[in-house]
This record gives C-alpha cells, structure tokens and sequence, in this order.
C-alpha cells in the first residue's frame, strides 16, 4: 500500500475511534453520504452560454466574469468536462441540462418548439453515465427576453411564447425522466424585474401567476417530471423589482404543491437559506436547493466549505430532510479554470454533508431539551474541530477517487490536453 494510503487509513480509524467515543457511526455516515446525489449544473462549463450559437449576450441580469481559457465549446466537449469532475468527486450525482444546451443538428430550432430529441444525446450519454438529468427553461439570452420581462410581459404574444417554451421543457423533463428512470426536476426562473421603481407591482405579478398557471396546466406524473420555481431578489438591471420574489412563488408553491427552489445567492445579505428550510417545509413536499455562494452583488460565486453551507447541511440532516430535498448547485465562475471550480464547489458540498451526517447530534438535543443551553453551546464549539476531514479522504479513497488536493494534478493534466484544442 503506498505511503499516503496507509496515513489516511490510520488517520481514518484514529477518527472512528474518536467519533465513536460521541457516540457517532462513522460508517453509516459514509453509508449514508454515498445514497444523497447533488446535480451539477451544466452551465459552469461554459459561462451559462449554452450552444444556440445566437450570438447574444447573456442578458437576464446574470453576468459571468473571467477570461480563463478552455471554456467549452460544443456539447461534447462539455460533457467530457463533465466527465472529468464525475471521475474526481466521490458518490454519484445528477446533470442539471439548461434548455440553451439543446442539440438541434445545426437547424434553428426556438425555444417553444423544443422537443425530447433535441436532447437525446445528452440523455444517452447521461444512461451510458449513469447519472440522472434535471431541467430548466432557459428565459434568458433570447430577443423575446431583450424587455427584461418574459412571463409577465405585457404583450400575451411574448407571455405566449414564453408559455410554450415552458410547457415544451415539462414534456422534455417529463422524457428524460421516463428515459433515466428517476424524476427530472425542471426548475423556473425567469428575469422578470425593472431596474427602477415600478408604478405598477402588483400587474406582473398577477400576469406571472396566470402564466404560470398555464404552463403547469397539464398534469404529469411525479414519477417522471417535478416542477420547481425559483425566486430571486434582484438582478443586474432588475435592481428594484423583481416579479418572482421570495414571498411571491413560496405562496405559489404552497398553493399549486410546486416545489420551491431557494437559491443561497438570492436574499439580501444577512438572511440565510438555512433558517428558511424548516419553515418552508412545513408547508412543502419537496423543495430544490441552488447552493451558491453570494458575495457582494453576485449570487453566484463558487462554493466553499464556510459556516452556511455547514449550517444548510446540518439542516438537512438534524430535519431528516434529505429524501425531501433536491441538492443542486449552481455557480459560474470564468476566471480560475472552469472544471476545477465544479470540483471544488461539488467536493464542499459533500464535505457539508458528510461533517452534519457525522455531527454528534444526541447530545446537543438532550442539553436542548433539559434547557443546558450552556453544554449546547459548549459542545457545539467543541464539534467543530472533530476529524472530519479524516473520514473525507477516507471516503475519497474508498470510493476510488483522489484523495487530498490529488484531484488538481490531474485537473492539470486535462488542461494541458485539453487546452490545445481549444483556442
Ligand atoms: C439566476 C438563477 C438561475 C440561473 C440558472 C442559469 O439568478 O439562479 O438558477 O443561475 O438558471
Ligand atoms: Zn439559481
């Protein structure tokens, strides 16, 4: 066994030993950490562009900064990208498609005309993968989109429109499902917002629920397709009034028994998505996580192992929410390379959920419970320097992928490779 496996596997049973003095299975974490699929969202690859080759900005308020070279540029090179973070991350996830990404054989097809074969080769090769795929609208980086409002445009021809190309990605998500035997989750998000102060709010909002409404008119079985909708705060551009707001699509989401997406990135600062998921849980089935990470004016920097994102998996698991929970990810960042960030974003989120899965949870319910808010504090202070990071390679190594920072040598072999074909 060559020396760095033999240093994890002693650091491993040193940290078993230690977790099993609080009282915790290690390997039942570890059971449990290789069942929770995270869907990785196709977009990281290539700045949200997507292959319709249109020649738009990307519009929509969302913005991509960063020149780093080897952005993928055709969908198979993205899904060979892809390819190379499935190998890199243990367990096994999902792909999170963007309608933008449909392969249409060189022929204009527009977005409310989009059918289940513009996405055949991605669904064959996500069954050759073996992974299941989720869906999304793509609302954005169109000229009926140029408004900034989609959904809940004035015009009914642009709301029609607009109708048809969600009602054609339900029949999408609904086929990818049936092919991949595993529900597609096909989630949201629209612009739909003024840069300004409104006089009128209350209009959009009336309109996008009666869209809404349309789209989601045909019912189709959850065993194939769930529909989700994500609300935003603001956007670039859409910096006063954003129609699908928080308190907008939770009331709808309750009301239509839609699944809600919260994106981490979409709330004003101080607020976390973590404190918001027991409370939408009593009034929702099931519910879809972006897990982002916001800062400043962007919602969407890469993920990192920081205090919310432990906080949001120590949720999931105290609320025995995981089996509720649709885990996705959605970031993008173009100035560090484009397949390292998905891992490290990817390898955090697994890191969240394998340190709440191995969190000694026991004894801070019984200080709870007996009102010792002394020993809660106390033992959560002293939970945090547990090894997790002993169990993570552990696991890294079972599961037979790089252990360590192992995995960039390998990020930087593929970019020597890779980098010479795209210029
Ligand atoms: C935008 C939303 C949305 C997008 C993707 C590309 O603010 O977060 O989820 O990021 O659909
Ligand atoms: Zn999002």
């Amino acid at each position: 066994m060559p020396k760095s496996e033999q240093i994890t596997e002693q650091a491993f049973a040193i940290a078993a030993g230690q977790y099993a003095d609080r009282g915790v299975d290690v390997e039942r974490a570890m059971q449990r950490l290789t069942s929770i699929p995270i869907s990785l969202h196709c977009w990281q690859g290539d700045d949200v562009g997507g292959f319709e080759n249109s020649g738009l900005a990307l519009g929509g308020g969302l913005a991509v900064t960063g020149n780093y070279p080897g952005k993928a540029r055709t969908p198979d090179e993205l899904r060979s990208d892809i390819e190379k973070v499935l190998s890199l991350i243990p367990g096994r996830h999902r792909l999170n498609l963007h309608a933008s990404y449909a392969e249409t054989g060189g022929r204009k097809v527009d977005r409310d005309a989009l059918e289940p074969a513009h996405f055949q080769r991605w669904t064959d090769w996500a069954r050759s993968t073996k992974i299941g795929l989720d869906f999304n609208p793509t609302f954005f980086s169109h000229p009926k989109a140029d408004s900034g409002y989609t959904l809940a445009h004035r015009d009914p021809g642009i709301r029609r429109f607009w109708i048809d190309h969600g009602i054609a990605c339900r029949k999408i998500g609904a086929a990818l499902g049936k092919a991949l035997g595993t529900p597609c989750v096909t989630n949201v998000w629209i612009p739909d917002g003024s840069k300004d102060s409104p006089a009128d709010r209350k209009g959009p909002r009336e309109l996008l629920a009666q869209s809404l409404d349309a789209v989601f008119a045909e019912t189709i079985d959850p065993a194939l397709n769930l529909d989700a909708v994500e609300a935003k705060l603001f956007g670039i551009g859409s910096e006063c009034y954003v129609v699908g707001s928080h308190e907008f699509y939770l009331g709808y989401a309750v009301t239509r028994k839609k699944l809600l997406c919260l994106d981490t990135g979409h709330f004003h600062p101080t607020e976390v998505v973590s404190d918001k998921i027991s409370a939408v849980m009593n009034w929702l089935d099931r519910l879809l996580l972006h897990v982002s990470r916001g800062v400043r004016w962007d919602s969407d920097h890469v993920v990192t192992l920081g205090d919310e994102l432990l906080a949001i998996a120590q949720e999931l698991v105290r609320g025995e929410y995981l089996n509720r929970v649709h885990i996705g990810l959605d970031f993008f960042d173009a100035s560090i390379n484009r397949v390292a960030a998905w891992v490290i974003g990817t390898r955090a989120m697994l890191k969240a959920l394998l340190a709440a899965l191995l969190e000694p949870i026991e004894a801070l319910r019984q200080a709870e419970s007996e009102g010792d808010y002394t020993s809660r504090l106390a033992l959560m202070e002293e939970n945090k320097l547990l090894p997790v990071g002993a169990v993570w390679d552990y696991f890294c190594l079972k599961q037979n992928v790089p252990v360590g920072p192992a995995w960039l040598t390998q990020i930087k072999d593929y970019e020597q490779k890779v980098r010479i074909h795209r210029r």
